[in-house]
C-alpha cells in the first residue's frame, strides 16, 4: 500500500489538534518531538490508514527561532509531506495568511482549510470569497468548523483528489526588484537545491538566514556575488533585506483581503 503522508500547519489556536482529532479518531499515537518536550500526535485517517496524518506545532512564522518553528520548519523540508493541510483562522485571515506564504514559498503541496467559519458568520461583520481566495493564492480552499464538524468531508474529498492531481500553484510573486534578487540568487544555486525548493533557499539566503547558509555548500565566489545582491537591492529599497521580505509578504497579503474580503464596516462608511 502506498503511504501518503498528510500534515496539518498554521498558527497556534487555529484548530489543528480539533480537525486532527476529527481526521483520526482514536487512531492516534501521542508521544513527543524528539529532544523536546512538545507533543507529537500522529495517525492513520479515519476510513482509510493509507494516510498517515500529522499535527504539526503552531506557529507564526518558519523562522528558525522557537523549537516549535524548527521542528515544523524541518519538518516540511526534510520529511516532504506528500500534502499539508494549512489550518488558517478565518477570523484573523490577514495574520494566518503569512505563514500561508511561507509554505507556498517551499513549494510544499497544500490545501487552506478555512476554519472557525461559524465564529465568522456569528461576528457577522466580515465576509470572504472563498473563489477568489483560491483563484489568488492558486491553491484549493474548504471553509470548514472544525469545532462544529462542519465541511469535514469535503476537505476529505479535497484531500483525495489533489493525491490523484497534485496541486501545481505558482509561487507568490512579491515587489519586482525583490524578485530580480531572488532570481539572481536562485541562478546561483541552481546547481545545490533541487528545483522546488530553490525559491525557498533563494528567499532565506536573501534574509541572511543562517541555518540555510550553513545547510548549502557554497563557495567563496558564490556567497561573494550573494552578498552583493543583497547589498545592492537593500540600498534600491533603503531597508534591510529580511524586513523587505516581510513587506513583500504583507503588501501580497494586503491585495489578497483587499480582493477576497467585504468588512460590513467599510460598507457602512462607503454609504454615509
Ligand atoms: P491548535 O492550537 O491549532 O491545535 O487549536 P485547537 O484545536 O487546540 O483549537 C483552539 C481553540 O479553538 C479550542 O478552544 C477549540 O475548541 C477552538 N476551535 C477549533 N476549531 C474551531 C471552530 O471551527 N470554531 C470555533 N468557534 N472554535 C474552534
Ligand atoms: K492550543
Ligand atoms: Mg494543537
Amino acid at each position: 500500500m502506498t503511504m501518503t503522508d498528510l500534515a496539518l500547519i498554521g498558527n497556534p489556536n487555529s484548530g489543528k489538534t480539533t480537525l486532527f482529532n476529527i481526521l483520526t479518531g482514536t487512531n492516534q499515537h501521542v508521544g513527543n518531538w524528539p529532544g523536546v518536550t512538545i507533543d507529537r500526535k500522529s495517525g492513520k485517517l479515519k476510513h482509510d490508514d493509507s494516510y498517515n496524518v500529522q499535527d504539526l506545532p503552531g506557529i507564526y512564522s518558519l523562522s528558525p527561532y522557537s523549537s516549535e518553528e524548527i521542528i515544523t520548519r524541518n519538518y516540511l523540508l526534510q520529511s516532504h509531506p506528500d500534502q499539508v493541510i494549512d489550518v488558517v483562522d478565518a477570523t484573523n485571515l490577514e495574520r494566518n495568511l503569512y505563514l500561508t506564504l511561507q509554505v507556498m514559498e517551499t513549494g510544499t503541496p497544500l490545501i487552506i482549510s478555512l476554519n472557525m467559519m461559524d465564529l465568522l458568520k456569528k461576528q457577522g461583520n466580515r465576509s470572504i470569497n472563498l473563489k477568489k481566495l483560491s483563484y489568488m493564492l492558486g491553491v484549493p480552499v474548504v471553509s470548514i468548523s472544525a469545532l462544529r464538524k462542519q465541511h469535514i468531508d469535503k476537505l476529505i474529498n479535497q484531500v483525495k483528489t489533489a493525491k490523484d492531481h497534485p496541486i501545481n500553484y505558482t509561487y507568490p510573486k512579491y515587489d519586482s526588484r525583490l524578485e530580480s534578487a531572488i532570481d539572481m540568487i536562485t541562478a546561483q544555486i541552481k546547481d545545490l537545491v533541487p528545483e522546488p525548493q530553490q525559491r525557498w533557499f533563494a528567499i532565506k539566503l536573501f534574509e541572511r538566514d543562517e541555518d540555510i547558509n550553513n545547510a548549502i555548500d557554497l563557495n567563496d565566489a558564490q556567497k561573494q556575488e550573494i552578498n552583493g545582491i543583497i547589498q545592492d537591492t537593500e540600498k534600491i529599497f533603503d531597508d534591510l533585506s529580511d524586513s523587505i521580505v516581510v513587506n513583500a509578504r504583507y503588501d501580497f497579503i494586503a491585495r489578497v483581503i483587499n480582493m477576497c474580503v467585504v468588512d460590513s464596516n467599510d460598507f457602512t462608511e462607503s454609504m454615509s
